[in-house]
C-alpha cells in the first residue's frame, strides 16, 4: 500500500436487473473501508459503476423492447439510487458507455494489436451467453456451463485473441513474490492451482454480426470488444486523468473488492492484460464469499435474492449496514435469513449497545442535570480495568480494519459494549443514585461508562453513520475525532446531552409476537431467576421419578416438584441452586409446584446450575437485559428464552446469565440446553 493513499474499487455491476443484497454487500464493504481510511488520515478514492455492454445487457434490452442505450440509461440508475439510499459515498460512478472509458479501451486495444499481443484466429468452442465466455468440452458439466449451469452453444468463427498464455509464468512469479496480492490466501491458492494448468489465450472480440452492443475494435470494424476486456479496464480508465494531492497517480488501485464468482477474470485475465500493457498491477485483490439464501447463492436468476430496500424500509439503513458487515466473515460464505437478521440486530444492537447507551443517557439526563460528567478524581480498579480494555480494543479494532477483517472488528466492538454493561451491572449506578453522599461515585461510574461507549460508537461510525451521530449526541458529543485521535478522555465534560430515545428498538419476530404477552420484552427479560438453597427433600407421594423440595428463596420457602431422582437426597440438601421464581404454579401428580430449578442436561444426567456465592433470594439477570419479570411465566416463554451453554457460559437469548455481576459458568459443549 503506497503511503497514505487508498484507492478502492467494486466490480462494475451488470446493468441488466435490479441490485440485490450481494451487490449491496461489496459496495458497502468498499464504502466502510473508504470511510475508515479517511478517518485514519488516508487520501481516499472510491470507485464503483455499471457494466453496460455485452450480450446479457443487449438481451435484457431486447426483452423489454427498448434499445440498449435506453435500457442502460434507465437501469444504471437503479444502482445509483440504491447506493444513495444505503448511504454509499463513492467518489466516482463509472459507466462503460462513458466516452472517456471507450476511448481508453480502444487505445489499449490498438497498443496491444500494434505490438502483436492481439492476433486474429479461427476459433471453435462452446459458448455460454450467460457467462459471456467460451468453455472447453471437458469444462462442461452435463453439457452445460460449469458456473451458471446454463445451456451452451457450439460456435465456430474468426476472432481476435489476446496472447494471455505468454504471461502465465510472469503472473505466477508476481503472485508468489507478493503474498498479499490475492486475498484471502485460499483464493490465492485457488488461482495458483488454476495457473498450474496450461493457460489458453483469451478471445477478446465478438463478430458484430452476432453482437452489435460493444466497443468497436479500433483495428477491425467488423468486431466489438469482449465485455470482460472492456469492463476490467474501467478500474484504470476512471483514474488515468487523476492523481492524489501530492501528484502521485491514482493507479494502481490499492484494493479491488469482488465476489469469488469473478476471481479468474480479476486474478488472471486482468493482471495479464496489465503485464502486456506494461502497466502496474493492483496492490491487492480481495474476493469475499457469497451471500446464500435457502442454501444457494443469491442471484437474480435463482429467485432467492433479498431486496435490501425492503429491509431498509422496515428496520433502517444503519441496521442493514451493520448486519451485512457483521455477519459475513471475510472470505467465507454467509447466509441471509430473516431470523438471523433479527437475532443479530436484537442481540448486538438492541440488547447490548442500545441498552447500555440508554441506561447511561437516562442517568446523565436525570441525575447529572443533563450534563457530561467530569473525569473522576480517583478511578478505582473497575474503572481502570474498563479503560484498559477499551484502549486495548481500540488498537485491536484498528488492526482488524486495516487488514479488512471487518466482521471480527465489529465483534471486538460488540465486546467493548458488553464490557460496559458488565461494568454497569457491577457498579450498579441505580443503587448509588439513591444515596446523596455517593454523588462523586455516581459521577465516576457515569463518566467511565460514557467514555467507553463514546470510543465504541466512534469505531462504529463508518458502519452506522447516522445512528452513531445520534448516539454520540445522547452522550453530549458533537464533534467526532478522527480514528488517529481516538483516545481515552475525549468526553466533553460539562457539555449538555441531547435528548434521545432507544436507538435500536427490538425487532420482534412474527412467531414470538403471537405467543408472547409483552411484545417488546425479550423472553429472557421476563424470567425471575433467583438464587436458592434446598432445605428439604421428600419423595413425591405418587410419582417415583419426582422429589418434592422445599427451597429457601430468601424472603420465603417454596415447594418445588423436581425430577432430580438422579441425585440422592443427601446430595441435594443444602445445595445452592437457581430457581425460576415466577413460573405459573402447576399441579404435578397432585402436588402444587411453585417454580422450577434450572439444570443443565448432560448425557450423564442433569446437573444443577449454581449461582456461585449469591445468597438465597438474590436476583440473577442477563447481561445487557433489563429485568422485566412476567407475573405468571409460561413454559413457552421459558423455552423462548433459549437457555443454553455458549462458550462455557450460561446464556438466555444469547446474553450471558449473571449472578452477583459475574457470568454463570458451566463447562459443557455449546448448545447444551439448560432447563
Ligand atoms: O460480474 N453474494 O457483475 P454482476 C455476494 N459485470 N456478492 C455477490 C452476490 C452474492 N450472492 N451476487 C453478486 C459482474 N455479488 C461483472 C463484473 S467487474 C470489472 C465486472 C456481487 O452484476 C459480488 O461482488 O454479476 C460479485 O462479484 C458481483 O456482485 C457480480 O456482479
Amino acid at each position: 500500500m503506497s503511503g497514505k493513499h487508498f484507492y478502492v474499487t467494486t466490480p462494475i455491476y451488470y446493468a441488466n436487473d435490479k441490485p440485490h443484497i450481494g451487490h449491496a454487500y461489496t459496495t458497502l464493504l468498499a464504502d466502510v473501508l473508504a470511510r475508515y481510511h479517511r478517518l485514519l488520515g488516508y487520501e481516499v478514492f472510491f470507485l464503483t459503476g455499471t457494466d453496460e455492454h455485452g450480450q446479457k445487457v443487449e438481451q435484457a434490452a431486447r426483452k423489454r423492447g427498448v434499445s440498449p442505450e435506453e435500457h442502460v440509461d434507465e437501469y444504471h440508475r437503479r444502482f445509483k439510487d440504491l447506493w444513495q439510499r444505503l448511504g454509499i459515498e463513492y467518489d466516482y460512478f463509472i459507466r462503460t458507455t462513458d466516452k472517456d472509458h471507450i476511448s481508453f479501451v480502444q487505445k489499449c486495444l490498438q497498443e496491444l494489436y500494434d505490438r502483436g499481443e492481439i492476433v486474429l484466429r479461427e476459433y471453435e468452442g462452446w459458448y455460454s451467453v450467460s457467462e459471456e465466455r467460451f468453455f472447453q468440452e471437458d469444462e462442461l458439466v452435463d453439457g452445460k456451463d460449469p458456473i451458471g449451469h446454463k445451456p451452451v452453444e457450439w460456435i465456430s468463427e474468426k476472432n481476435y485473441f489476446f496472447l494471455m498464455s505468454k504471461y502465465r509464468e510472469a503472473l505466477i512469479e508476481h503472485i508468489e513474490k507478493h503474498p498479499d496480492f490475492i486475498l484471502p490466501q485460499t483464493r490465492k491458492n485457488e488461482v495458483l492451482g488454476f495457473l498450474r494448468q496450461p493457460l489458453g489465450d483469451l478471445c477478446i472480440s465478438r463478430p458484430r454480426a452476432r453482437l452489435a452492443w460493444g466497443i468497436p475494435l479500433p483495428f477491425d470494424a467488423d468486431f466489438v470488444t469482449y465485455v470482460w476486456f472492456d469492463a476490467l479496464l474501467n478500474y484504470e480508465s476512471a483514474v488515468v486523468q487523476r492523481s492524489y494531492k501530492d501528484g502521485t497517480p491514482l493507479w494502481p488501485a490499492t484494493y479491488h473488492l469482488l465476489g469469488k464468482d469473478i476471481l479468474t477474470t480479476h486474478c488472471v485475465y486482468w493482471p495479464t492484460m496489465l503485464l502486456a500493457l506494461g502497466h502496474a498491477l493492483p496492490c491487492h485483490i480481495f474476493a469475499h464469499g457469497w451471500w446464500l439464501s435457502q442454501g444457494a447463492k443469491q442471484s437474480k436468476s435463482s429467485g432467492n435474492a433479498v431486496d435490501p430496500l425492503g429491509y431498509m424500509d422496515l428496520y433502517g439503513v444503519d441496521t442493514v449496514r451493520y448486519f451485512l458487515l457483521r455477519d459475513m466473515v471475510p472470505g467465507q460464505d454467509a447466509s441471509f435469513s430473516d431470523e438471523q437478521f433479527k437475532e443479530r440486530i436484537n442481540s448486538d444492537l438492541a440488547n447490548d449497545l442500545g441498552n447500555a447507551l440508554q441506561r447511561v443517557h437516562v442517568f446523565l439526563a436525570r441525575s447529572l442535570d443533563g450534563k457530561v460528567p467530569r473525569p473522576p478524581a480517583n478511578a478505582g480498579t473497575a474503572e481502570e480495568a474498563l479503560r484498559a480494555f477499551t484502549e486495548d480494543s481500540i488498537r485491536k479494532v484498528m488492526d482488524l480494519i486495516t487488514s479488512l477483517r471487518l466482521s471480527p472488528a465489529l465483534e471486538a466492538v460488540a465486546e467493548m459494549v458488553r464490557q460496559v454493561n458488565r461494568y454497569l451491572e457491577k457498579r450498579a449506578p441505580w443503587q448509588v443514585v439513591r444515596d446523596p453522599e455517593r454523588k462523586e461515585e455516581l459521577n465516576t461510574i457515569l463518566y467511565t461508562a460514557a467514555e467507553a461507549l463514546r470510543c465504541a460508537l466512534i469505531l462504529l461510525g463508518p458502519v452506522m453513520p447516522a445512528k452513531v451521530a445520534t448516539g454520540l449526541a445522547m452522550l453530549g458529543v458533537k464533534t467526532q475525532p478522527t480514528l488517529l485521535d481516538l483516545a481515552w478522555g475525549g468526553l466533553p465534560s460539562g457539555a449538555p446531552v441531547e435528548p434521545g430515545g432507544p436507538l435500536f428498538p427490538r425487532i420482534q419476530s412474527e412467531a414470538k409476537k403471537e405467543e408472547s404477552p409483552a411484545p417488546d420484552v425479550l423472553p429472557a427479560a421476563q424470567l425471575d431467576l433467583r438464587a436458592g438453597r434446598i432445605v428439604e427433600v421428600d419423595d413425591h407421594p405418587s410419582a417415583d421419578k419426582l422429589y418434592v423440595l422445599r427451597v429457601d428463596l430468601g424472603s420465603e420457602t417454596r415447594t418445588i416438584v423436581a425430577g432430580l431422582k438422579a441425585f440422592r437426597p443427601e446430595d441435594l440438601i443444602e445445595r445452592t441452586c437457581v430457581a425460576v421464581a415466577n413460573l405459573k404454579a402447576a399441579r404435578l401428580r397432585g402436588v402444587e409446584s411453585h417454580g422450577m430449578l434450572l439444570a443443565v442436561s448432560l448425557a450423564s444426567g442433569p446437573e444443577l446450575l449454581s449461582p456461585g456465592d449469591a445468597k438465597p433470594g438474590a436476583e440473577l439477570s442477563f447481561q445487557g437485559v433489563v429485568r422485566q419479570p412476567e407475573k405468571r411465566l409460561t413454559v413457552e416463554t421459558l423455552q423462548a428464552a433459549k437457555l443454553e451453554v455458549r462458550s462455557g457460559r450460561v446464556t438466555g437469548n444469547g446474553c450471558d446469565l449473571l449472578s452477583g455481576g459475574k457470568p454463570v459458568l458451566f463447562d459443557a459443549p455449546d448448545g447444551t440446553e439448560v432447563r
